[in-house]
């Protein structure tokens, strides 16, 4: 296979590709939120139906020629209701933000309240941050984890929703590294009559495979990326109750989106198609047992761990007692070869662009095919960055010894 042939001709761009393919093969990918696709689900992205309008529904279009459009769309429904249990998806949201957009928008009215997660604490911009859509359309509160054990403090959750009575509130987040309790959620959301909604865009793939518990039972709407754990491409979908599922349809389209991404609609069928096989899960197991190994490594360095380590595929180092910041980890990091992001951590103090911690994930890295001892591998290369974060020549070498490393592991061994 040789995906991008035909842009040889623009060598501009050829050259862009060249050296991105280059990046993702010679670094250790270790961004929480990030995977590797198949071949498969590349070549479904880019396919043909890039071409194709298609706003409605399933033997509900706008246009004409949209019969393979429909096919492909109620295939993708098909596998994604079979995956995760559900009474009804919703596969033509563009992304994460998208799909709870046209979820708040399916239950509630601006002005309305919601409660979430408390960014600094886990949650993510779209659960109600100031910066966010959905903080300047709903009156948001938020809850946090627990000073002392760094889990979700239920009671507060309690206390908050009984003393707001949101309309709808929020489960899930984007560097929480522990099994969130939906039953929990659920008993609070029913005593103050408000809609349960689970963001499970990072664990969804671990959902997939049943080793983290599923919210769809509990919650009446549940949204997702799809390219996180789950390991399609960018996109999403919004799973709901029956009873929802016209408001949410109504709220995709036309309320938020335009015409489907069919092409990404394709490679979400052969995502969902993939996960539905039986070794997603060995690679679902493989990814937990990284993330714990990780962990393990991390702790033994002596590193900070927020909640003290992880039942998931990311961890979170409060680098505060290391004395570096989020950013000066990210830097150095960058520099010998391994890519990661600053986050902030609960109770934050710095600036965001600061922050006083550093997320870690593992899906990618066990795409590629790691396991633990490779893993300890890695661990020390980052140990090592960690504790060199000025010194350019030493991170440098890091550097040079990860893409040694990366070798081991081909990447797209037949693109370009
Ligand atoms: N940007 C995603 C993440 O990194 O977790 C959340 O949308």
């Amino acid at each position: 296979m040789h995906l991008n042939k035909s842009l040889a001709s623009d060598a501009q761009l050829y050259e862009i590709l060249r050296r991105e393919l280059g990046r993702q093969r010679n670094k250790l990918e270790m961004i929480a939120s990030e995977n590797f696709v198949s071949e498969a689900i590349l070549e479904a992205g880019a396919s043909v139906f890039t071409n194709k309008y298609a706003e409605g529904y399933p033997d509900r279009r706008y246009y004409g020629g949209c019969e393979y459009a429909d096919e492909i769309e109620a295939i993708t429904q098909a596998r994604a209701k079979k995956l995760f249990g559900a009474e009804h998806v919703n596969v033509q949201p563009h992304c994460g933000s998208s799909a709870n957009m046209a979820a708040y928008f399916s239950v509630l009215n601006p002005g309305d309240a919601i409660l979430g997660m408390d960014l600094a604490h886990g949650g993510h911009l779209t659960h109600g941050a100031s910066a966010s859509f959905s903080g300047k359309l709903f009156k948001c509160h938020f809850y946090g984890v627990a000073k002392d054990t760094e889990l979700i403090d239920y009671n507060q959750v309690a206390q908050v929703a009984e003393a707001v009575k949101p309309k709808l509130i929020v489960a899930g987040g984007s560097s929480y590294p522990r099994i969130i309790d939906f039953q929990k959620f659920r008993q609070i959301a029913d005593r103050c009559k408000a809609v349960l909604m689970v963001d499970m865009a990072h664990f969804a793939g671990l959902v997939a495979a049943g080793l983290y518990p599923s919210p769809v039972p509990a919650a009446e709407i549940v949204t997702t990326t799809t390219h996180k754990t789950l390991r399609g491409p960018r996109g999403g979908l919004i799973f709901c109750r029956k009873y929802l599922a016209k408001s949410v349809d109504d709220q995709v389209f036309p309320g938020v989106q335009g015409g489907p991404l069919m092409h990404i609609i394709a490679a979400k069928a052969a995502a969902l198609g993939e996960a539905l096989e039986a070794d997603f899960i060995d690679y679902q197991r493989q990814v937990l047992k990284n993330a714990k190994r990780l962990a393990t490594n991390l702790t033994d360095a002596g590193f900070r761990l927020v909640s003290g380590g992880t039942d998931t595929h990311l961890l979170l180092i409060d680098l505060k007692p290391s004395g570096i910041t989020g950013h000066t980890a990210q830097v150095a990091l960058d520099k010998a070869g391994i890519t990661a992001n600053k986050n902030t951590v609960p109770f934050e103090k710095e600036r965001y662009s600061v922050a006083s911690g550093l997320r870690l994930g593992t899906p990618a890295l066990t795409s590629r095919g790691m396991l633990e001892p490779d893993i300890d591998q890695v661990s020390e290369f980052i140990i090592e960055a960690l504790r060199n974060t000025e010194d350019d020549a030493r991170l440098r070498k890091i550097g040079l010894r990860v893409e040694e490393f990366t070798k081991k592991f081909p990447l797209y061994a037949d693109l370009l």
